[in-house]
């Protein structure tokens, strides 16, 4: 067989698992917004039944289809937590696609891309994904044994989108944080999500009460309610989905067609 005609079945398998079938691991998470919506204040939650409300952001071009744009003052999303499937009390993964534009003149404190939580009742937060004046990524959740976070090793000091990956690994008793498919940090933690009524927003601190402020792009947020691997995270970023027996027997389709053409045309 040659190899040229390998390369062109393993091309038409990415486009096949691509344009007809978006990656599978997002047909396992709880919630999945992709922002992708025509127009309106609407966000569909493309997994479950918990739609958002944009409150400011305006919809540009994204890593897929449109994003959402935060200004950095007053927008954010509100997701309602209707059917509860966010309210997850232990093995967790949160990922999306971040551009920062903030110089963090006006908050040094930092921003939030994702928050589930309450303003006033301790401990305010279940989950939360942040991005530090250090231009560092943090992914923390708050059980009822402590306040546990995993940060990048590496600063994102850069316009660009990059991919975040969350995961709380409550089997394992570790948190950890992924960047761009590459494990960035990682660190013990333990206990159970205790916090579990609350609202979950997107591009700030707790709703139009807080602040933190995201400035910048945001796409593709999901959630699950299992640890990702860390294949999995790196095949969020790459948006090659991981090999699975279906791609083996369209590789075998796909080469068989191909052959089929070139015996053809002899
Ligand atoms: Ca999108
Ligand atoms: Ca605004």
């Amino acid at each position: 067989m040659r190899m040229k005609n390998i390369l062109f079945a393993f091309f038409l398998l990415l486009l096949y698992r691509l344009v007809l079938h978006a990656n599978p691991i997002y047909d396992t998470a709880v919630s999945y917004w992709k922002f992708d919506e025509a127009s309106g204040s609407s966000v569909v939650d493309s997994r479950g039944s918990n739609n958002g409300t944009i409150s400011g952001a305006t919809r540009v071009t994204g890593q897929v289809g449109k994003a959402l744009s935060f200004d950095g003052v007053n927008d954010y999303v509100t997701v309602n937590n209707s059917s509860a499937g966010l309210s997850i009390r232990n093995n967790l993964s949160v990922s999306l696609w971040s551009a920062n534009t903030d110089n963090f003149s006006q908050d040094s404190a930092g921003n939030y891309l994702v928050s589930k939580g309450v303003i006033g009742t301790t401990p305010w937060n279940d989950y939360t994904i942040t991005f530090s004046s250090s231009y560092k990524y943090s992914f923390t959740v708050i059980t009822n044994q402590g306040n546990y976070s995993a940060t990048t090793s590496s600063a994102y000091a850069d316009s660009a989108m990059h991919h975040v990956t969350g995961v709380y690994d409550y089997s394992a008793s570790q948190i950890r944080i992924y960047v761009d498919g590459q494990l960035q940090g990682s660190s013990f933690a333990a206990g159970t999500i205790t916090n579990n009524n609350n609202t979950f927003y997107i591009g700030d601190w707790n709703g139009s009460s807080g602040w933190h402020f995201h400035h910048g792009k945001l796409d593709e947020v999901a959630v699950w309610n299992r640890t990702l691997s860390a294949q999995e995270a790196m095949s969020l970023y790459t948006g090659i989905p991981i090999p699975e027996c279906s791609s083996f027997f369209f590789m075998i389709f796909a080469l068989g067609v191909i052959s089929w053409l070139r015996n053809r045309k002899k």
